[in-house]
């Protein structure tokens, strides 16, 4: 059954469950014509509710994109029409129970072999080797026809990717076009095999490293550099006997020490290096690159348990508050004898930690990571834009690692930021040249908001927004590049 009552998704987050064409999109200003291509965003959309109030992030999975060209922009929305989605559509109720919990699945879905079928897509998108994928970490990668949204199916690589998870966010290396992306959890729930692949620009599996972690925990992101990939995890914890007890995948243990692994690109799995240090809470990372035999990790990280709400504590404590990322540097000495990283704090204030760079510069030396954070003491609308104040995401930043600066754009007094994107601008090398991008909650019109901002002057505020006429969060986007995917059907729209 399709009943919402019982859920705590209110207001702005209530529940949308529509797919959606919109084309030549209402805008404020000018578009700019030089941008062409995609952002596409994945988020989670509930079908029927979580069976648990206390779930993770099991949602079914949402792609959206707006599509630009000639200064005219379409969106389109559809669900991923994932195994999980369709069996539940076919029974017209919920049959899977706790997050990457097979065994609390219906006996009808139950299979702990094959998280194939329970993947929900619901987390981030990626484009490589001219096929979009909508991911999520506990299951394969779902094809997604780039035009019309409609799922094509999971996907194996040709048959060589081997685990049977994928990443949420896999790194593109801009200078030979691999992907390289993992599988945590690889041989099945609570495994500690860590399953590495990379895959040529063409979408070939090119190499597969295998490795072990010191304990299984959430490995929600990673890192890449010239010559080493990045493993950040720690602080939740799991077992079989617990995902057969009924309960929760992930529990967060305040007193475990978390890890990185750094391994060599041009080594074997046994390679890899492990750093250990105090609890922290490793979601997004920024960028990292490799200097001698120093690898330097900048990352907007927590201390704490972030998915608090969602996700319980061993000890049954609970948190006073959501914590807030702090933008941090990591170095992982590999000359040195010991195995401690060393950590230092870039800047004192709370960020978002979804937070982005010029994707022309993974891997490779960068200056600046952009993404939100909260003002309070810009103004805000009670009277329209509701109890909000001091909880909006109402800035986008562009932190500059190398003098310590930020550039600020206020998005206005009724409105919170979801995470932003870059958008380099066409011909340009230089770091940082294009547009910031991102959407908008617009809590007095109860309708999401594109907007557009100069990456190099984001104190000047908008450059143009893209209105749509109904509400549209999601979690995670990339931008598109028009010669990245085969489009088709769409640009016969956008003619003119
Ligand atoms: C996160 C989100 C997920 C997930 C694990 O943002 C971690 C953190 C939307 O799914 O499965
Ligand atoms: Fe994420």
């Amino acid at each position: 059954m399709a009943d919402f009552s019982a859920q705590n998704r209110r207001g702005f987050n209530a529940p949308t469950r529509f797919e959606a064409t919109v084309y030549d999109c209402e805008t404020v200003g000018q578009v700019p014509t030089d941008i062409a291509g995609a952002f596409v965003r994945v988020g989670g959309e509930y079908l029927y509710p979580s069976k648990y109030k206390d779930d993770g992030p099991s949602s079914d999975g949402y792609i959206s994109s707006f599509r630009f060209k000639n200064g005219r922009v379409n969106y389109v929305g559809k669900w991923v029409k994932t195994t999980h989605f369709k069996n539940n559509l076919a029974a017209h109720r919920q049959l899977y129970g706790y997050y990457r919990n097979p065994w609390d699945d219906d006996p009808s879905v139950t299979d702990v072999a094959n998280p194939q079928k329970r993947g929900v897509a619901n987390t981030a998108p990626i484009a490589h080797g001219g096929k979009l994928f909508a991911l999520k970490e506990d299951g394969p990668p779902f094809e997604v026809h780039p035009d019309t949204l409609e799922t094509i199916g999971p996907w194996d690589f040709h048959g060589k990717y081997k685990s049977q998870t994928f990443t949420a966010h896999p790194k593109i290396d801009p200078v030979s076009g691999e992907m390289i992306c993992y599988g945590y959890e690889a041989t099945g729930p609570a495994s500690k095999d860590l399953w590495v692949y990379s895959v040529d620009k063409k979408g070939h599996v090119s190499h597969e490293w295998r490795a072990t972690v010191p304990y299984v925990s959430m490995m929600h992101d990673m890192a890449l550099t010239q010559k080493h990939i990045i493993f950040p995890s720690g602080g939740y914890v799991t077992s079989i006997e617990q995902m057969k007890a009924h309960k929760n995948h992930w529990f967060w243990d305040p007193h475990k020490g978390s890890y990185i692994g750094v391994l060599p690109r041009d080594g074997d799995g046994k390679d890899m290096r492990w750093f250990f240090g105090p609890k922290r809470c490793f979601m997004h990372t920024f960028n990292a690159r490799t200097e001698g035999n120093k690898v330097i990790l900048e990352a907007p990280f927590f201390d704490d348990n972030f998915l608090f709400s969602m996700l319980p504590t061993t000890d049954g404590s609970a948190y006073g508050k959501m914590d807030r990322a702090k933008i941090r540097r990591y170095v992982l000495d590999l000359d040195s004898k010991s195995d401690q990283w060393s950590e230092e704090i870039l800047w004192p204030m709370q960020v978002s930690d979804l937070g982005r760079i010029d994707t022309r510069y993974i891997t490779l030396p960068n200056r600046y990571g952009f993404t939100g954070y909260i003002d309070p003491e810009k103004p805000f609308d009670e009277k329209r834009g509701g109890n909000m104040r001091g909880r909006a995401t109402n800035i986008y930043a562009r932190f500059d690692f190398r003098d310590r600066k930020l550039d600020n754009y206020f998005v206005g007094d009724v409105h919170s930021l979801g995470e932003c994107c870059f958008v380099p601008r066409r011909g340009s090398t230089e770091e940082g040249d294009g547009y910031l991008i991102g959407v908008a909650s617009n809590f007095a019109e109860m309708r999401s908001e594109l907007i557009i901002a100069d990456a190099r002057n984001l104190a000047a505020g908008d450059i143009a927004r893209v209105l749509l006429p109904f509400r549209a969060g999601a979690l995670h986007g990339v931008w598109v590049e028009e010669k990245e995917l085969p489009f088709g059907a769409v640009n016969q729209t956008m003619k003119g």
